[in-house]
C-alpha cells in the first residue's frame, strides 16, 4: 500500500507482546452473569446444560487453536494454556485475547440451542478476558489449583445456601446460618438435608478440564466383522482432581515444552 500523509497515525499503535518462553494463560469470564443466569432461569446452584455448553465452546476452541493444550472451567469463566513455545499471533496481547474470547462468544450463541432447545436466548452474551504470563509450570500448577479449589469452596457455599432456601429457609436466614461456618460444618448442613456433597456430580464438584487425549477409535470392521480400532487423538472433557501431581504425571504432554 502506498505511503499516505496519514500513515504516521500507526506510530501511535504500543507494542503489547507478551513475555516469550512463558506460558500464558487466558481466563475469560461471562460479563453480567448472575442477571443472565436468572434471565435464562438456571438451574440453582448449578445448571448442568448451561456448564455443558462452556464445555463444548472450550472443546471447539482447543480443535480450532493447536497452541491452546488446556483449559479449566467453572460457572461463567474459562481459563486456556498456551503452551511456553506458542508463536500464536507472534504473542501479541491484544491480538490473542480478542481471538480468543470472541470465538468463545459466537460459539457460545451458535451452540446455544443445541444445549438449550427450548429456551430462547434472551440477551446478548458476553465475555471479558485477560491474559497472563507464568514462567514456570509449578505456577500454572498452582494457578489451576487457584481456579479449582474457589470452585470447590463457591459450590460448597452455594449447594448448602440453595439447598437451605428449597428447605424453606429464607435469603437472610440461610446468609445467617452459613456465615463463618468451615467445610465439616457444611458437609453437616448438607447431610441434614439428606445431601452427601461427595456424590453430587463432579463436574459441579471439580469444574471441567479440556485437553487432546489418544483414545482408542474403531475405524471400520474387518471381514470377519471384528472391529479394526486405531489411537487418535481426540478433545474431550473429564471431571477431575488437578490440585494434586496425579493428574498431571498422566497427562505429561500437557505441560512439557
Ligand atoms: P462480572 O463477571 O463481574 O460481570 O459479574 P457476574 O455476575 O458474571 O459474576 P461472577 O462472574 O463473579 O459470577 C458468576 C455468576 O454466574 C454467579 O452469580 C452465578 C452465575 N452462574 C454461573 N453458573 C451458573 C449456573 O450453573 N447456575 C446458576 N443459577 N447461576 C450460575
Ligand atoms: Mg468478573
Ligand atoms: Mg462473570
Ligand atoms: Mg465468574
Ligand atoms: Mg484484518
Amino acid at each position: 500500500m502506498a505511503n499516505s500523509k496519514y500513515e504516521y497515525v500507526k506510530s501511535f499503535e504500543v507494542e503489547d507482546k507478551l513475555m516469550p518462553s512463558t506460558w500464558i494463560v487466558v481466563r475469560i469470564d461471562g460479563r453480567h452473569f448472575h442477571q443472565f443466569s436468572d434471565e435464562h432461569e438456571f438451574e440453582k446452584p448449578n445448571d448442568k446444560q448451561a456448564l455443558e455448553l462452556m464445555n463444548s465452546c472450550a472443546e471447539a476452541l482447543l480443535e480450532e487453536f493447536k497452541d491452546v493444550v488446556f483449559a479449566y472451567g467453572v460457572s461463567d469463566e474459562y481459563s486456556f494454556l498456551f503452551k511456553k513455545t506458542s508463536e500464536f499471533y507472534q504473542r501479541r496481547a491484544s491480538k490473542i485475547v480478542s481471538i480468543l474470547v470472541s470465538f468463545f462468544s459466537s460459539l457460545y450463541v451458535m451452540k446455544w440451542k443445541t444445549f438449550f432447545p427450548l429456551k430462547e436466548l434472551k440477551t446478548i452474551p458476553c465475555f471479558d478476558a485477560r491474559a497472563i504470563c507464568y514462567p514456570s509450570t509449578k505456577i500454572v500448577q498452582d494457578y489451576f489449583s487457584w481456579r479449582q479449589v474457589d470452585c470447590h469452596i463457591n459450590n460448597q457455599y452455594n449447594t448448602c445456601f440453595w439447598m437451605l432456601i428449597k428447605s424453606g429457609k429464607t435469603k437472610r436466614e440461610a446468609q445467617d446460618i452459613l456465615k463463618g461456618t468451615q467445610t465439616p460444618e457444611k458437609n453437616e448442613i448438607l447431610f441434614q438435608l439428606g445431601i452427601n456433597y461427595n456424590e453430587l456430580p463432579a463436574m459441579f464438584r471439580k469444574g471441567s478440564c479440556v485437553f487432546r487425549d489418544k483414545v482408542e477409535e474403531i475405524v471400520k470392521y474387518n471381514q470377519d466383522g471384528d472391529p479394526v480400532k486405531r489411537l487418535r487423538t481426540k478433545v474431550g472433557t473429564v471431571h477431575r482432581d488437578i490440585i494434586g501431581d496425579t493428574f498431571w504425571r498422566e497427562h505429561p504432554e500437557i505441560l512439557s515444552d
